[in-house]
């Protein structure tokens, strides 16, 4: 796989409420003996060139993996936009990679595919489409973006879809791909998960 052409800030989003995981801090959920998001840090910690947390509960758990921790900025759990205007507000570099903290079997190649497509059609975010549905929290935004995200929340916008009609964005097709989105928002869905990684392991 081809490096990126331009550095990216990788923003693992764990900073919701977890209501349907009965509000327990869903990054540090048990999913066959290691938190959640260590199978998250692992699959894009290679993909980008800084890598943040977006957490706003056990904050010093979080520190433990060695990358900076943001919690959002506004208060009232307006969902994952908040996680996104966070971390375009501390990135280090112009283009910002999100992902969820519940998803454990990312596209290894989710960065360079998004990139490719983000310069190709000159749009200012590119977000990953299953083949069903957008799957807008693995996308990729020009860090420029944040000051309009941020106006965006401050009239109470919580849509993730209307404030990118705000933007020229376009979407990538990963449909070759069906079980990278695969998210685990109930216990069922933790549970069941869990058994496919332990038999996919072999253990
Ligand atoms: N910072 C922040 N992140 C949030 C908030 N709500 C949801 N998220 C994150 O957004 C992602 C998607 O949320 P989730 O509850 O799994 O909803 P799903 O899209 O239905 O799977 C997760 O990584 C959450 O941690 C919020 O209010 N603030
Ligand atoms: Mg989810």
């Amino acid at each position: 796989m081809s490096p990126p052409s331009s550095p990216i800030t990788g923003v693992v989003l764990a900073g919701g409420q977890a209501r349907r995981m009965g509000r327990r801090d869903k990054g540090l959920i048990d999913l066959a003996g290691r938190p959640m998001i260590d199978y998250v840090i692992e699959a894009l910690r290679p993909q980008v060139d800084e890598l943040l947390i977006n957490a706003n509960r056990n904050l010093p758990l979080y520190r433990r993996y060695g990358y900076r921790v943001v919690p959002d900025r506004v208060t009232g759990y307006p969902g994952p936009l908040a996680g996104l205007a966070a971390g375009l507000a501390e990135a280090r570099h112009e283009l910002v990679l999100t992902v969820p903290c519940d998803g454990p079997w990312l596209p290894p190649d989710l960065a360079v595919r998004l990139q490719r497509h983000l310069d190709a059609e000159g749009a200012d975010i590119c977000v990953a489409h299953d083949g069903e549905r957008l799957q807008p929290v693995h996308g990729l935004f020009r860090r420029r973006l944040g000051a309009d995200l941020t106006a965006f929340l401050a009239a109470d916008g919580r849509r993730i879809r209307q404030w990118l009609e705000r933007h020229p964005w376009v979407a990538v097709d990963f449909s070759d791909q069906p079980d990278a989105f695969v998210n685990l928002n109930t216990p069922e869905e933790r549970d069941r998960i869990e058994r496919e990684i332990r038999r996919r392991a072999g253990r």
